[in-house]
């Protein structure tokens, strides 16, 4: 009995692996590197995570969606520049084309991060899924960094500065 069962058992395993190979080749086109979220005063309730999305697939693609249990709300966020002031703006999608990459960074794309259920320290990690257009998604662990706000000038922790982004 055992041997007559070996053929379909072996028959099943190559199926299984035939299958998990194709799916993990399709599923990750989007590679991100770079991903950070900006560290913010206690008193603040939102903060903003930045990232480098790479399409490495052959189609385009596009962020639709972002979650994070460490938020109330998230938004995918951009700036515009209004009569010469920056303002922000959320967006209904990043797109990333294929072969091409899209760079979330201070003062343009960013995702936002609303009513913060704890306060973010430094060196934590903040776990945030991205949803894609095809229904994918892809869950980060991202570490909170001080991160230098617009014009290059360094948070000198003196407060006064957790409103730029
Ligand atoms: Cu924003």
């Amino acid at each position: 009995m055992v041997h007559a069962a070996l053929p379909f058992l072996r028959a099943g395993l190559a199926g299984l692996a035939l299958a998990l190979a194709s799916q993990s080749a399709l599923a990750q086109p989007l590679a991100v590197e770079n991903a950070q979220v900006r560290a913010v005063p206690p008193v603040s309730t939102t903060t903003v995570a930045f990232m480098v999305l790479h399409n490495h697939g052959e189609g385009d693609l596009a962020v639709v969606d972002v979650h994070s249990p460490a938020a109330g709300m998230t938004e995918l966020h951009n700036h515009v520049d209004v009569d010469g002031v920056m303002q922000m703006r959320r967006v209904d999608a990043i797109s990333v084309p294929a072969g091409a990459s899209a760079e979330l960074a201070p003062g343009g794309l960013h995702l936002m991060l609303i009513d913060l259920v704890a306060p973010l320290h430094e060196g934590d990690e903040v776990e945030i899924t991205l949803v894609l257009d095809s229904d994918e998604t892809l869950t980060l662990s991202v570490p909170v960094r001080r991160i230098e706000v617009m014009g290059g000038g360094r948070d000198s922790g003196h407060g006064g500065h957790h409103q730029g982004h």
